[in-house]
């Protein structure tokens, strides 16, 4: 594989990778090279620097030294490092989610003017599901009490988190139970990871793992809260059909890039830069262009049909294209390095969360109580940056795709409906029994550095597809896919096995669109894992069966985040068998390689994939596959 190809397999970032070296302009591929070979130690978990006697090494090859000064061995090493990934990870999704359940709240106490209810049938779901009384009260009423039930679920307090106990199967619940592994608290789950992973506390590496799924399940319920309440604000997806890739980013428009997860940001943005598109006229621009990069592009691509332009690694491709004229970020996945090729490039990285700041970016403070005026200025930078753009030679790609994007857990039902409006799960279990569906496999997680970009994703996604497996994405992964043709339904033909493409096709015509569904089905962003989880608990309570008797599987085939790594923990927490597309720092310990690879699947039926191969990392999904249909004896 030639160096291009080795960096990434999207061509339209392969051109601006060829423009930055031209240019001189350095990039995440060349920060990466200079780092190598990366450290060995580290590659396998088996650096410490929890205290400040270390930092501590052990050796892997069994010699000296075999412990850290401490006493602390491989496996406990190990099995901390990996907990405080969890609790990383588990943070990030529920600050999120607590972000939002502070909007929330705001909006119901009538403090903040520019968010209100858009889905009050969602609404009234989740306060039903968490027990909240709806009848006859007005529907501020009842949103303040669930976004203060949304706050309470941070701490430890003497009900479980409602968001975990109320979102899978009671079957699932009754093995979490009987493990201790049912969170008490969100916040109190990560607080008690760190300090059972502080210097002399807790090192019996089972008891450590055990307290990581905890966590882990804990990162369960704030997606799916940070999921609900998106949904309340702004709306639960639909389908919608738009674009991808850096074709998407318009020489003649005010390009604005919005990068992050957060739709309380993002989606804001989205009404004012349709108010706005006089003002940009009057510069000189054909209206505002606003494109997405990661998750946050996953929010408004699904709620508003918003092109995504790229994710994850190549988002400094989006401002090497030299048309972006402002990228907005709001948190998570955001790399520094966006701040030095914006001033390469004569654009404006702005920053807007107090958490996440870049020095060289400008920052403008983004408050819910002034999100429009906000919103505003974000966009008055860009009109300003686009007239100085004028005269300047740009380098956009023209490869974008078709996507057909908004497939919510809600939509899904919707869509089956159509089939079967007494029982819409039915169509989709009597296709999973007779093998129309051979299996269900879901796509999430970022693209990583050390993989040519999206490789794995379509790899195995061809080989799920040619396989009949219904294919679910979100995150990075759906945007990978995307990026690729596997959301357009022009595709099916060409990427789909004759079973599945029969599934789609027969939804797609019962639905009216003269066609199939795409390929595969956009779910969301990250936080979003959650819709999937919902589908298959309730096909799981449909069969009367728990979630890690179905034949379903993940992949985070190139993943980054410490968040790909708690999501991981928590599917495996809910029973399934998950692909890890790199290498986790676990390698060091043979017995928590073991554990997480084997053991836990006796006790919560899931269990991880580590293979960075993807052809055969697709042979093992599909045997997994195909273990739980004899399973259950189809
Ligand atoms: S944005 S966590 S790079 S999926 Fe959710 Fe993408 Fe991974 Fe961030």
């Amino acid at each position: 594989m030639d160096r291009l190809n080795q960096r990434s397999t999207d061509p339209a970032v392969q051109e601006m990778i060829q423009k930055a070296e031209k240019d001189g302009i350095e990039t995440v591929w060349d920060r990466f090279e200079s780092q190598e070979p990366q450290c060995g130690f580290g590659n396998l978990g088996l650096c410490c620097r929890h205290c400040l006697q270390g930092p501590c090494r052990i050796n892997p090859f069994g010699e000296e030294p075999k412990a850290g000064i401490c006493g602390a061995t491989a496996d406990t090493m190990v099995a901390r490092g990996l907990d405080r990934a969890i609790a990383a990870g588990t943070a990030a999704h529920s600050g999120h989610a607590k972000h939002l359940a502070h909007t929330l709240k705001k909006m119901a106490k009538g403090e903040v003017k520019d968010y209100r209810i858009k889905d009050e049938g969602k609404l009234l779901g989740v306060a039903q599901r968490m027990g909240i009384e709806t009848k006859e009260r007005p529907a501020q009423e009842i949103a303040l009490d669930l976004a203060e039930a949304a706050l309470a679920d941070f701490h430890e307090k003497d009900t479980p988190v409602m968001w975990a106990a109320t979102t899978v199967t009671e079957k699932r619940v009754q093995v979490l139970k009987d493990l201790d592994l049912v969170p008490k608290g969100i916040d109190h789950e990560i607080s008690e990871i760190m300090h059972r992973t502080l210097y002399g506390v807790d090192a019996d590496p089972l008891n450590l793992l055990m307290g990581g799924i905890r966590c882990a399940v804990a990162d369960l319920a704030g997606s799916y809260m940070g999921t609900d309440l998106s949904d309340i604000l702004f709306g639960t997806p639909t389908p919608v059909v738009t674009e991808a890739n850096l074709g998407t980013i318009k020489e003649d428009q005010v390009n604005i890039a919005v990068h992050g997860h957060n739709p309380v940001l993002s989606d804001i943005l989205v009404t004012v830069a349709r108010e706005m598109a006089d003002e940009a006229g009057a510069a000189g621009a054909k209206g505002v262009n606003l494109v997405g990069i990661c998750c946050t592009g996953n929010e408004i691509m699904m709620r508003h049909g918003i092109p995504s332009c790229t994710h994850s690694v190549s988002s400094e491709m989006a401002l090497i294209t030299g048309a972006v004229d402002a990228m907005v970020v709001d948190y998570q996945c955001i790399m520094p390095s966006l701040a030095t090729v914006a001033e390469c490039m004569g654009t404006t990285l702005i920053t807007t969360m107090d958490i996440c700041k870049i020095p060289g970016a400008t920052h403008l403070e983004f408050k819910e109580e002034t999100a429009a005026e906000n919103a505003r200025e974000v966009i008055r930078i860009g009109i300003k940056n686009f007239q100085r753009r004028q005269g300047k030679k740009t380098s956009i790609p023209t490869k974008k795709e078709t996507v057909a994007a908004g497939f919510s857990t809600e939509a899904i039902i919707g869509a089956l409906a159509k089939l079967d409006g007494e029982n819409p799960l039915k169509p989709l279990v009597d296709n999973i029994v007779s093998g129309n569906i051979r299996g269900v496999c879901l796509f999430a997680g970022c693209n990583n550095a050390k993989v040519p970009q999206d490789h794995n994703f379509i790899t195995i996604a061809k080989r799920m597809l040619r396989e009949n497996v219904l294919v679910l994405a979100t995150g990075c992964g759906a945007g990978a896919l995307m990026r690729h043709g596997f959301m357009d339904p022009a595709n099916v033909d060409q990427l789909c096995g004759d079973k599945i493409k029969g599934v789609l096709t027969a939804i797609g015509e019962a639905n009216g669109l003269g066609g199939p569904l795409p390929p595969v089905l956009h779910m969301g962003s990250c936080v979003d894992n959650s819709r999937p989880v919902a589908v298959a608990v309730a096909v799981a309570n449909y069969l009367g069966v728990d979630t890690d008797k179905l034949p379903v599987v993940a992949s985070a085939a190139e993943a980054v985040s410490e968040k790909a790594v708690s999501i991981g923990c928590y599917a495996v927490a809910a029973g399934l068998p998950t692909h890890v597309g790199v290498m986790l720092p676990v390698l060091g310990s043979p017995l928590v390689t073991k554990v997480l690879t084997e053991k836990i699947g006796d006790l919560t039926g899931g269990y991880f994939i580590v293979d960075l191969d993807p052809e055969s990392a697709a042979e093992k999904l599909l045997a997994a596959i195909d273990e739980r249909r004899i399973g259950l004896g189809i």
